[in-house]
């Protein structure tokens, strides 16, 4: 009787990944069969998380819209009209008041979002009392803002800020078709200077813009090889917005997304990945294949920052049939 066939590459030993990350290896991880990948993405999840818990982060667009940068996907962006009306930086109250009930909905982690390049001296002192008053609710502080000074990383960890949301977005190679208005390295000079305030550093991508798997590979070697690597990935699929240069595009195929999912998984074993944009156009079978490919954490709430995302009642009945458990915060294995 014939031995059976065992793939070799589900037998080495899943390595504790010193040296970084080549973007063939992981291009290699995405061109495996799906259900070796997904088997194998499962399988590094188990090891440091609890694959039946979720992290659960609202989201509130805290300063919406006329953002200088020219992110081809993005409706906020003062480069493109997509109709949004543009709006001022919320009040203090209604943040907390937000904040309040996303606590009480049982989210973790709130998570503030505003359109700007930078934030302005003048918004600082805003800003870290937002951080300060939601924080003080014993939830965790996240916010995306653009780039930072290392004063004011200094003045949002003083705040209490426990993340910050900052993304590559794409691969190096590729970024240059979707932003042009701030670089590669700007990015990479933020996350440094959160990381050196002691700040927990939250950083993605997005897919669907028209790049290739190459070029998915090299976001996430890019975000893996990050030392440590963050401590939060979002995986975002675009979103296509009208009056965007990235309305029409051709949609992802849903497995490539839920590939990239299981490499980001792989490579960055102890860190949270999101589920992130994209999700209302998910159905539940899709959404439980990005959990099982090692997806542990989603935005949750009825918005994103200016586009929809599954009521919050429908991921509650989606997480009871598959029996997941929310979780308080960010509680990996090892
Ligand atoms: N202005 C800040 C910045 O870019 O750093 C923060 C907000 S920005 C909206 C945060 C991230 O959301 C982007 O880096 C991108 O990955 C994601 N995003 C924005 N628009 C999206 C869309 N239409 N579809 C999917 N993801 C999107
Ligand atoms: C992230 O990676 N995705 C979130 C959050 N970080 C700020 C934003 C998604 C935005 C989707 C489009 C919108 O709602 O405007
Ligand atoms: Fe501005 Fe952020 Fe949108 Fe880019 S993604 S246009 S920086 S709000």
């Amino acid at each position: 009787m014939n031995a059976p066939v065992q793939p070799v590459h589900l037998h080495r030993p899943y390595r504790q990944k010193e040296e970084a990350w080549s973007v063939t290896e992981i291009e290699a991880l995405l061109n495996l069969p799906f259900m070796d990948l997904l088997h194998r993405a499962a399988s590094v999840h188990r090891e440091h998380h609890d694959p039946n818990r979720v992290q659960l982060s609202t989201l509130l667009s805290i300063k919406t819209g006329g953002c200088e940068e020219d992110c081809k996907y993005c409706s906020q962006s003062a480069h493109y009209d997509t109709g949004l009306q543009a709006e001022k930086l919320l009040e203090l109250e209604t943040v907390v008041a937000a904040a309040r009930k996303a606590k009480d909905n049982g989210a973790s982690r709130f998570c503030m979002g505003a359109a700007w390049r930078q934030p302005k001296e003048r918004h600082m002192e805003q800003l870290t009392d937002m951080v300060r008053e939601v924080k003080a609710l014993g939830m965790e502080t996240c916010l995306t803002a653009g780039m930072l000074t290392e004063q004011q990383t200094g003045q949002l960890k003083d705040a209490g800020l426990d993340y910050y949301n900052h993304n590559l977005d794409t691969s190096p190679e590729f970024y240059g078709e979707i932003i042009t208005t701030r670089t590669y390295q700007d990015r990479l000079d933020t996350l440094e200077r959160v990381r050196q305030a002691g700040m927990k550093v939250c950083s993605g991508g997005i897919v669907g813009l028209g790049e290739n798997r190459t070029q998915r590979a090299g976001l996430v070697a890019q975000l893996a090889n990050l030392n440590p690597p963050p401590d939060s990935v979002p995986i975002n699929n675009l979103i296509q917005v009208e009056g965007t240069p990235l309305a029409g595009a051709e949609a992802l195929d849903p497995f490539e997304f839920v590939r990239t999912i299981a490499v980001a998984r792989i490579t960055m074993p102890r860190s949270m990945v999101r589920l992130s944009a994209g999700r209302e156009a998910m159905d539940e079978a899709l959404q439980t294949l990005c959990f099982y490919a090692g997806a542990n954490s989603i935005f949750y709430g009825d918005r994103l920052l200016t586009t929809g995302n599954p009521q919050a009642e429908a991921d509650q009945t989606l997480l009871a049939k598959l029996g997941m458990r929310s979780m308080p915060g960010d509680t990996p294995r090892a």
